[in-house]
């Protein structure tokens, strides 16, 4: 039977399970929205394309499958370039179709032509055009594997107008299989010998290929041998943070007390990160290339292990297939480095209690304490990038696996759309995004798609009228020297309501409850504006003392 080629685009999607995709429409691919119209996919229509992008990046990240994103040529494909950097980095399996110009104009600069297996080779995985619709089933599954396998990534693929026209006869599409990597019974000896050896062992937990039961056995394990386990940066979900093994964040500003015990600890285990820089407190953790401590590394990679710091034990495996193979490990009677491992969770506990005072009527502190308070194990946390995240990853106690979704890349303007996409994936639970001023206007617009779709996302917009960070940066490195980073804004609860949402302006810490509670009970998408004043630039240093370094 003959089929068009948006037919069989949609076919292989099913085939390889999807069930939702975000998109903005284009001329470019009339055809698979055609058959779209007739299938059962769920479609979410997006206001930009990187907000399309980040939310298939969002579903990548809570599901461990692909996230789907559809644009146009040219400019569609620009903007969602934004999400790609985002799963890249990441390494969040994704996959973006991009409606692209008629085969028999190509290379004439057409209209929105670009060559995209030039222009995103780096921000993608593999960068793929289908351009015999007959291949269709090949390239779709191809894609679905490339993403999930190894350390996972973003894919692109670029559909021709005039292919996806095409009506051809296509063998049937087949799911794609995934690819385990486990641990060899040689590693896994190798790898308990030198556990049973160790003085002060610790654990950081990190990257993707996680999932709830990977989540449980790492902490059966890490209970077994009371091990401190730290989870890398915004990786804080692999680990619950009320466990007596819990060690704390390794990201930015990182507990002095967890950074020096990570130095003189003698055995890392490294259990699916890459430990970049973020985590590595800018490389400087770790030695490079031969770290002082014994490492072992577990990465779904092999061009991975061994890239920046040298391992004496290197594991190809994902964290999912390595945990498997330590249900099987006995514990000692009491380890070593049991007090130890109490000490750390006991400074991890001071370490992430708020503030109670600071500058200005509103507090971050106590409203942090509400939300803990407040708010279910299962709730999801999202963000951008800012300053204000360091009040949800300092403070927030996470518990469990697929809680948070926020880039370690460190882009701005995740968050709303990451909400939006959360919301959709699990909507009986809370969903909570934290922004900036500067973060929310990034992605503002898919406020629109909440509205739309009736996704009830509460966004706590915390306004302190400056990009945070940078004046931060700057007020350090140039005292006084404001340059390009002051901000005047919206009023963001009226902009909620002319959404068609639910808005909130909290001005002193005390309006807070009573504005998330109307918030909550709105049962519409909402926004809290939180006034924080610009002095509040972090939990423990005002910009004043940053300006004038006292
Ligand atoms: C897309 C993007 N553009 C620019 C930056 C650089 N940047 C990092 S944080 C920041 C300011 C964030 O401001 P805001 O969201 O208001 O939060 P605040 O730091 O004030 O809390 C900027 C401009 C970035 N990380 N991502």
């Amino acid at each position: 039977m003959r089929k068009t080629g948006g037919e069989l685009i949609v076919e292989a999607l099913k085939a390889n399970g999807v069930t939702r995709l975000s998109c903005v429409p284009g001329e470019s691919f009339l055809a698979v929205l055609d058959a779209l119209h007739d299938s059962d996919i769920e479609v979410i229509v997006c206001r930009q394309e990187g907000g399309a992008a980040m939310m298939a990046d969002c579903w990548g990240r809570l599901t461990g499958e692909p996230g789907i994103c559809m644009v146009t040529r040219g400019p569609g494909a620009t903007n969602a370039s934004a999400g790609l950097h985002i799963a890249r980095q990441d390494s969040i399996p994704m996959i973006l179709f991009i409606g692209q110009v008629q085969r028999d104009a190509r290379e004439r600069e057409a209209f929105q032509e670009v060559e995209f297996r030039r222009a995103l080779t780096e921000y993608a995985k593999w960068v793929g055009e289908i351009d015999d619709a007959a291949r269709i089933p090949e390239f779709v599954t191809r894609a679905f594997s490339i993403a999930t396998s190894g350390r996972p990534g973003p894919v692109v693929l670029s559909l021709p107008e005039d292919m996806l026209r095409d009506e051809v006869e296509a063998p049937r599409a087949k799911p794609y299989v995934r690819v385990a990597a486990y641990p060899g019974r040689r590693q896994i000896d190798d790898f308990y010998m030198r556990l049973l050896k160790a003085e002060r062992p610790l654990v950081i937990l990190g990257g993707t290929r996680w999932d709830a039961d990977a989540v449980a056995d790492v902490r059966a394990f890490a209970e077994r041998f009371k091990l401190p386990v730290g989870c890398s940066f915004r990786r804080q979900m692999l680990f619950d943070h009320l466990h007596p093994s819990y060690a704390g964040d390794v990201g930015i500003g990182i507990n002095p007390a967890l950074a020096k015990e990570i130095k003189e600890s003698d055995l890392l285990i490294l259990l699916g990160s890459r430990m970049s820089e973020m985590p590595s407190s800018g490389y400087t953790l770790i030695d490079i290339p031969y770290p002082q401590q014994q490492l072992v590394h577990i990465y779904p990679d092999a061009s991975e292990l061994g890239r920046i710091y040298r391992p004496d034990l290197a594991i190809c495996a994902s964290p999912q297939d390595f945990v498997d193979a330590l249900a099987d490990l006995e514990a000692p009677g009491e380890p070593r480095w049991a007090e130890r491992t109490e000490r750390m969770h006991q400074a991890y506990l001071t370490w992430s209690k708020p503030p109670q005072t600071g500058p200005g009527p509103v507090q971050m502190g106590p409203i942090m304490d509400w939300i803990e308070g407040n708010t279910r194990a299962d709730a999801i946390f999202t963000n951008g990038a800012g300053n204000y995240a360091t009040w949800l990853h300092r403070f927030h106690r996470f518990r469990q696996f697929n809680t948070q979704a926020a880039p370690t890349s460190g882009s701005m303007g995740y968050g709303l759309p990451a909400a939006v996409a959360a919301k959709q994936l699990f909507p009986e639970r809370e969903v909570i995004c934290f922004a900036g001023d500067g973060c929310f206007m990034m992605h503002g617009q898919e406020f629109a798609t909440a509205v739309r779709y009736n996704l009830p996302i509460i966004v706590l917009v915390i306004n302190n009228g400056i990009y945070g960070t940078i004046r931060m940066h700057q007020e350090r490195e140039y005292p006084g020297r404001v340059s390009g980073t002051d901000l005047t804004n919206p009023d963001f609860a009226a902009l909620a309501r002319a959404y068609g949402g639910h808005g909130e302006t909290v001005e002193t810490t005390a309006e807070f409850v009573p504005a998330f509670e109307r918030a909550r009970a709105s049962r519409k998408p909402a926004i809290i504006e939180i006034k924080l004043d610009p002095e509040a630039i972090t939990p423990a240093r005002t910009l004043t003392q940053i300006r004038t370094k006292s």
